[in-house]
């Protein structure tokens, strides 16, 4: 009996083991050349009025990080364009080559250089502090390894992100300090310039589905179609999403 229970156990965990494989293999981007490949441009914009813009009060470590209030980097507008939102396809398996992304982020005047920052999945990321003062990076990843650690002024760490992932980064000296990290799976995404433009290259005939994501707004997708050499446009509406009310309990 025992035998045959071991045996069936021993069948699961093959079984467990080649499905953990196949969707490994299946989710793993294939980049090689792409003939004839189109572009998927567009903006992003954000729908409906435009929140006043935020600043962020600066009330430590004032020698290095001034002492100004800092312009909010949590919504970035230009009229009703939104600078910093990530443009990216959701669903391709295979296209052009990856490339390299943001090779590092800094903190530098107590802010995190570049605000958002993009990395393909299994890269590694600098981490510097250009400060005189210890800051702190402090990842709120869930798939990837979670890291909290304090940097010396003029120092680095070095970290790798094996999974797609939107990471938040803060220092945790700093409160005011934020950055995101976005660890891609495929080489098709752009961040937004000032105006909100984006622009996909080099993407292979076919549908996808492109995703635009802002940190304070959330993300909004679309179905697009790509002709071999073609000029495809996307234009994407992010909405601020009203505050839940809580209802008041009648006495
Ligand atoms: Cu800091």
């Amino acid at each position: 009996m025992s035998k045959l229970i071991n045996s069936y156990v021993c069948f699961l965990a093959i079984t467990m083991l080649s499905l953990v494989l196949l969707v490994g293999n299946l989710s793993a981007y294939e980049g090689g050349d792409v003939s004839n490949g189109g572009t998927i441009t567009g903006t992003v914009k954000i729908a409906g009025d435009a929140p006043a813009a935020k600043v962020l009060k600066v009330d430590k470590d004032q020698a290095t990080c001034g002492h100004d209030d800092l312009p909010s980097e949590a919504l970035m507008l230009s009229g009703n364009s939104i600078q910093n939102a990530v443009v990216s396809i959701t669903n391709i398996s295979k296209g052009k080559k990856f490339g390299a992304g943001t090779p590092s982020i800094d903190q530098k005047g107590c802010v995190f250089l570049p605000h958002v920052a993009m990395i393909p999945q299994g890269s590694s990321i600098k981490l510097l502090n250009s400060d005189d003062v210890m800051h702190n990076l402090h990842s709120w990843s869930m798939k990837n390894t979670a890291f909290n650690e304090g940097v010396a002024a003029h120092g680095n760490i070095s970290k790798t992100f094996e999974f797609p992932e939107t990471v938040k980064v803060t220092c945790d000296v700093h409160k005011w300090m934020t950055s995101w990290l976005i660890v891609q799976e495929n080489p098709y995404y752009a961040l937004t310039d000032a105006n909100g433009n984006y622009k996909l290259e080099g993407v292979p005939a076919g549908t996808y589905t492109v995703q635009a994501w802002q940190e304070s707004l959330g993300k909004t997708t679309q179905e697009v179609t790509v002709a071999a050499g073609g000029e495809a446009k996307a234009d994407f509406g992010l909405e601020k999403k009203a505050k839940k009310k809580r209802k008041r309990k009648k006495h």
